[in-house]
């Protein structure tokens, strides 16, 4: 492993801590300590849902679980641990690329208050500057009094520049201006910050159309990702009310924040199936750079981490 890989992982174990050695490790443990039999899986089924992963999603792993079980003849806990392992990263899976490939490529920023929207932005600043993209922010959130003031700071920590204007100006026309000038100055990227408000579904698809409409017409070169946030500490709320707006809004992918802030980082499990969108990052703390590109392969080893192999000899010896 390079060292690249090794401090991502590190990152992600790290932000998963709480979830890892709370409900997970009950699960690990469940799976290594008892028979395989109908009492196991209806333990792992509770306490799929203790952790968050959602009623439907833990219904159909531990159904899975059982189908592969069977097929596979699989007769240790261990074995049982790998192939749930497997049918998480699954669950998740596949995550391709977001689209970048516009010239700027623009990211807008949606979601509730106080989900996180702004914090990440300067993250995903930070992120790709990181990579070698010419960044540039648009302070879109003209909604919120000092909205744009907490832009600004992050841009100034980000060393990115930011556009923005006063506070009640229309968002497609601060987002309209940031992407023509980057067009005009070469950037790679533009990302946008929003107000927090998707509670009407009418205002937000019109505010979204009218802003994707105004990327456009700035740069008829630029592409479009909608990145709805969500809170993970709400878990499982935050994706049943985020269901009825991601298609009105348009969102292409979600950002889940604050995974190191609760034990029930389970709900990400089951974002893909109930959105029908691919996770693209999650926020594992406050800091810049507390942002990490979303792996299932990461995440569900993070979760259910590999038992140590001393295990493995004293099951055999029982
Ligand atoms: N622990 C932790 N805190 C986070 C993370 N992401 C954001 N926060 C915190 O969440 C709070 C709200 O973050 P903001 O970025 O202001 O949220 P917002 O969605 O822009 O909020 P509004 O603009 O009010 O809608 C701040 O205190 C952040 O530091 C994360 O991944 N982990
Ligand atoms: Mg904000």
């Amino acid at each position: 492993m390079g060292l690249f890989d090794a401090f991502r992982k590190k990152k992600i174990n790290d932000g998963l801590e709480k979830t890892r050695t709370g409900f997970f490790a009950g699960i690990v443990n469940t799976l290594t300590n008892s028979q395989i039999d109908d009492d196991l899986y209806n333990d792992l089924e509770e306490q799929l849902i203790l952790a968050d992963v959602g009623p439907d999603c833990a219904i159909r792993l531990v159904d899975e679980l059982r189908d592969k079980v069977r097929e596979e003849h699989l007769k240790t806990g261990e074995q049982a641990l790998k192939a749930l392992r497997e049918l998480i990263r699954l669950e998740m899976s596949p995550t391709d690329d977001l689209d970048l490939s516009g010239k700027p490529a623009v990211i807008l920023v949606i979601g509730v208050n106080g989900v996180g929207k702004t914090t990440t932005i300067a993250k995903l600043a930070y992120l790709y500057k990181d990579l070698g993209k010419k960044v540039m922010l648009a302070a879109g959130d003209t909604f919120r009094a000092a909205a744009s003031e907490q832009l600004e700071l992050w841009a100034e920590r980000a060393e990115v520049p930011l556009v923005k204007a006063g506070e009640g100006a229309d968002p497609a026309a601060v987002i309209f201006d940031a992407v023509k000038s980057a067009a005009a100055k070469g950037y790679d990227m533009v990302i946008a910050d929003t107000a927090g408000r998707l509670h009407n579904k009418k205002g937000l698809m019109d505010e979204l159309s009218k802003i994707t409409r105004s990327v456009k017409k700035a740069s008829p070169e630029a592409s479009l990702e909608v990145l709805l946030v969500l809170d993970a500490i709400t878990g499982q709320n935050a994706i049943s009310q985020a269901q009825e707006f991601c298609r009105a809004a348009g969102a292409t992918g979600v950002v889940l924040t604050k995974l190191d802030g609760t034990p029930k980082g389970g709900c990400v499990i089951g974002v893909r199936q109930k959105l029908g969108l691919p996770i693209r990052f999650v926020g594992v703390g406050e800091k810049i750079d507390d942002l990490l590109f979303f792996s299932a392969t990461d995440f569900s080893e993070a979760l259910l981490p590999e038992l140590p192999k001393h295990d493995e000899t004293e099951e055999t010896a029982q």
